[in-house]
């Protein structure tokens, strides 16, 4: 393939964590491209021609073909342009860990956070419990196959730290709008340390979103979320 004439367009939305794990890999490995901010109260066209399944952000066209799903992108990036850092580790079974804890995050961890961010009183307390649960089953499950990836500051970033920051960067953020600790230093003190060392890297300030458009952003999207809540 040649690189020089690719052309690559991320379709994404600024406040979307999950658009924020292709940025990241595209910057990391150096591919230049073009961004294209869609507004997901009014869907373009072409947004739902490029993912007609899901109708989601974030889209990867390349030379005009569209990739959809963060995961999917992610990986489609690291095998076309195979130059460092390398997303996936080579051997299979680090490979499979990593696609396991990464499946873990989108699906059992991304779930109690939307139901920590539409809830409050008792059911908050409780959900907020079980949020404690599952990051602790994350950063457990973290330090058992990947014993050295916690424990230096690292800035060999791979998929799992893409996905780590990307997603759980801002928790800081959710704390001042919820009021409870999604990461919480006591209960996953190595989560916690490793988050706010990735957070530090250039690659991860370059995309940062500011603090106030985004407390501004949750607050508004958790009062729907209320709002809706107590109509039903
Ligand atoms: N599983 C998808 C999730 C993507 C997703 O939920 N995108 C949201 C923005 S954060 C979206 O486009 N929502 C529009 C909608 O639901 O209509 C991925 O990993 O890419």
């Amino acid at each position: 393939m040649d690189e020089k004439k690719s052309k690559v367009i991320l379709h994404g939305m600024w406040a979307s964590s999950y658009a924020k794990r292709v940025e990241i890999a595209l910057k990391l490995k150096g591919i230049p491209y073009e961004y294209v901010e869609e507004d997901l109260q009014n869907k373009t066209e072409s947004l739902t021609q490029l993912n007609p399944v899901h109708k989601k952000i974030p889209v990867l066209v390349h030379d005009g073909k569209p990739v959809a799903e963060s995961l999917v992108i992610l990986e489609y990036i690291d095998e076309t342009w195979q130059n460092s850092p390398r997303l996936l580790p080579e051997d299979p079974y680090e490979r499979a860990q990593v696609r396991f804890w990464a499946s873990y995050i989108n699906q059992q961890v991304f779930e109690v956070m939307g139901r920590v961010v539409s809830q409050e009183g008792e059911a908050l307390a409780k959900t907020a419990e079980e949020a404690q649960e599952r990051f602790k089953v994350l950063e457990d499950g973290l330090k058992k196959h990947f014993p050295n990836k916690m424990t230096r500051e690292d800035d060999d970033v791979g998929l799992l730290e893409i996905i780590i920051t990307a997603t759980f960067g801002n928790h800081k953020v959710y704390h001042e709008v919820i009021g409870v600790k999604i990461i919480d230093p006591v209960n996953t003190p190595a989560l916690y340390n490793w988050i706010e060392c990735l957070r530090e890297l250039p690659v991860m300030k370059e995309v940062e979103i500011p603090r106030d458009r985004l407390v501004n952003s949750l607050q508004c999207y958790r009062q729907k979320l209320l709002q809706q809540a107590a109509n039903a």
